[in-house]
């Protein structure tokens, strides 16, 4: 289908009334849509690509467009069949088996999706690291969640600690090295090898298949634990709320690092067969606007950080590119600001419907539908077959218009099943049936939903997930630094941004140089995104009697807050 028509074909969409699909829609009539039904044989790789692979309407079908600034390739779907075939081979010749974490540390690029659905094709469980990640960052992950395997490039092989990775036993290297040991595996020479025939491992559908950390308010980022079931959600989702239909060209902007590139920039678009763009290299505001006029890219889902962003560059940048393509645009990862929307409005004429969810979720759960009336602010309704309300403290549902914590009633087809090797910390997540969000809110009259705030002390900055412990436990192993308190302090571009305070050690005085050490510290030691923006230096850090940071009294004195209960407060 051409430009025009996919233009003209604005407001048909795949669910025509919401309040019906709600009403009619269960869980159990999307597994129809699969083979597996029938077989009981499953494997998401298999969903996603090999089975449009063996269409024979669909082999040749464009199914990954990678766009960087020094590299554009086409892919079909039979091309990803083979190469992650091929991949899959490789990883049994160096007896990866089910169940193994098998972790990617490299940028989006052809080899990492070949790498990425070989290791499903194996039964292991994927692990993908944001590329920004430093050493400590790399070392937490890797060490928590025992990985076997590592795919990496020889760039980024500097950040990883070898020799304080016991389980650790293989690399493979993506990229010209020199490396010789056995621990080292070569990419391209392996792949040159190996067989596209590949007998791909069936799984059952609780069996594990993505892990991916993310940050609480409290120790180290947790591995949230995915299963081969979550599919469902993704493809329904991706039918309702991306609306994808089969001429669509999609473009989801996120690194699948994060939870939305694997589930929207992975599975969503290919478990529907459609055509996936993905974009590396770094953002500036042309590129991205070329990319979606170059690809003639229909549907779009980024994130109110990298809008506000291209809105920032003006409306003369949007101007000299040809946005027509574009049909419908969707936001996940922070609130959808007013000025982000009119800004849409503007540029694309169209109306960017929110969506919310979690790593933990692992699919959408409360959005904006095509098909139905948008409250500006919203974050919409929950999804058929979702069960979503605002409950207090002991669990117990809140009425309409009262701010609570969002909570979902558990059982939804891609919720996480565990958390890597603490079945405490997942238990913390629920109350009786409920699964509670940590995010406050309140729902209208009219079952909308909208977003308030966090209720504990994780860091949103640039739609990113951000732990504080973890930034603490980084600053205080500078020598200069005795204790730290970190908070999120809101920004208008970036949402938040990280304000660290800290106390100096005997000895050291304060300084603009010694500041910017300690943010690079961090800046080189954890990841970029981590890093604080902001350094106060203070005589004392508040805790409680029982030593931990009080984080909510240090956010109340930044703002000019009061500050509420102190009672707990150490001398
Ligand atoms: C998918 C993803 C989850 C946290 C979540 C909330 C915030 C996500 C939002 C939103 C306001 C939205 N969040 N979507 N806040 N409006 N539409 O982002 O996962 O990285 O785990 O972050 O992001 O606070 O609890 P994750």
């Amino acid at each position: 289908m051409d430009v025009k028509t996919l233009a003209a074909r604005k407001g048909e969409h795949n669910m025509k009334d919401y309040k019906e699909a709600y009403e009619k829609f269960d869980w159990e009539s999307v597994k129809s849509q699969f083979s597996w039904s029938e077989t009981g044989k499953v494997n998401i790789a298999h969903e996603a690509i090999d089975r449009h692979a063996d269409n024979p309407d669909k082999k040749d079908q464009v199914a990954l467009i990678y766009s960087a600034p020094d590299r554009e390739e086409k892919h079909t779907f039979e091309d990803l069949k083979f190469s992650s075939n091929k991949f899959a081979n490789v990883l049994k010749k160096y007896d990866v088996k089910k169940g193994d974490r098998v972790f990617l540390f490299m940028p989006r690029s052809p080899e990492f999706y070949a790498a990425f659905f070989g290791i499903l094709k194996v039964g292991a469980i994927a692990g993908p690291l944001f590329e920004a990640f430093m050493e400590q960052a790399v070392r937490d992950r890797l060490e928590d969640s025992e990985a076997t395997m590592l795919i990496t490039t020889p760039e980024l092989l500097e950040r990883v600690p070898l020799e304080q990775l016991p389980h650790l036993k293989q690399v493979v290297l993506v990229g010209d090295h020199d490396k010789t040991s056995d621990t080292f595996i070569d990419y391209h020479k392996e792949m040159d090898e190996a067989s596209k025939d590949f007998d791909i491992e069936w799984v059952d559908l609780e069996d594990g298949m993505l892990l991916h950390y993310t940050s609480g308010s409290t120790g180290k980022p947790k591995g949230v634990y995915h299963v081969h079931n979550a599919m469902l959600q993704h493809y329904q989702t991706a039918k309702w709320v991306l609306d994808l239909q089969e001429d669509d060209v999609y473009w989801c902007t996120a690194d699948p690092g994060w939870v939305t590139g694997t589930s929207y920039g992975i599975f969503a678009p290919w478990l529907n067969g459609i055509t996936n763009v993905i974009r590396g290299g770094r953002f500036t505001p042309d590129d991205w606007y070329s990319t979606l006029s170059n690809h003639n890219v229909s549907v779009w889902y980024s994130a109110p950080t990298a809008f506000r962003k291209l809105m920032g560059a003006g409306a003369e940048t949007a101007q000299k590119h040809d946005l027509s393509s574009v049909r419908h645009i969707l936001s996940v990862g922070e609130p959808l600001n007013p000025e982000v929307i009119s800004w849409g409005m503007k540029a694309f004429d169209l109306r960017i419907h929110d969506t919310w969810w979690m790593t933990e979720t692992g699919g959408m759960m409360i959005c904006n539908y095509p098909a139905m009336d948008m409250r500006p602010g919203s974050m919409g309704k929950p999804f058929p077959g979702i069960e979503a309300a605002i409950v207090d403290n002991d669990g117990n549902e809140l009425p309409a218009n009262q701010m609570g914590n969002l909570a979902l009633k558990k059982g939804w087809p891609s919720m996480m099943r565990a958390v890597w090797n603490n079945p405490g910390k997942y238990e913390s997540y629920f109350l009786g049936d409920w699964y509670v969000s940590g995010d406050s809110a309140y729902q209208d009259e009219d079952g909308y939903f909208w977003f308030q705030g966090r209720l504990d002390d994780v860091i949103n900055t640039s739609g990113e997930r951000v732990g504080p412990f973890e930034v603490e436990s980084k600053l205080i192993e500078h020598e200069a630094v005795a204790e730290a308190g970190v908070i999120g302090k809101p920004d208008p571009e970036r949402g938040e941004i990280i304000k660290a305070f800290i106390t100096l050690r005997d000895g050291y005085e304060e300084s603009d140089e010694l500041l910017e050490e300690i943010r690079q510290f961090v800046k080189t030691g954890l990841s970029a995104h981590a890093a604080p923006r902001e350094i106060e230096i203070k005589d004392s850090i508040p805790k409680t009697r029982s030593g931990k940071i009080m984080r909510r009294l240090l956010k109340s004195w930044e703002l000019g807050l009061p500050t509420g209960d102190t009672s707990t407060l150490e001398e």
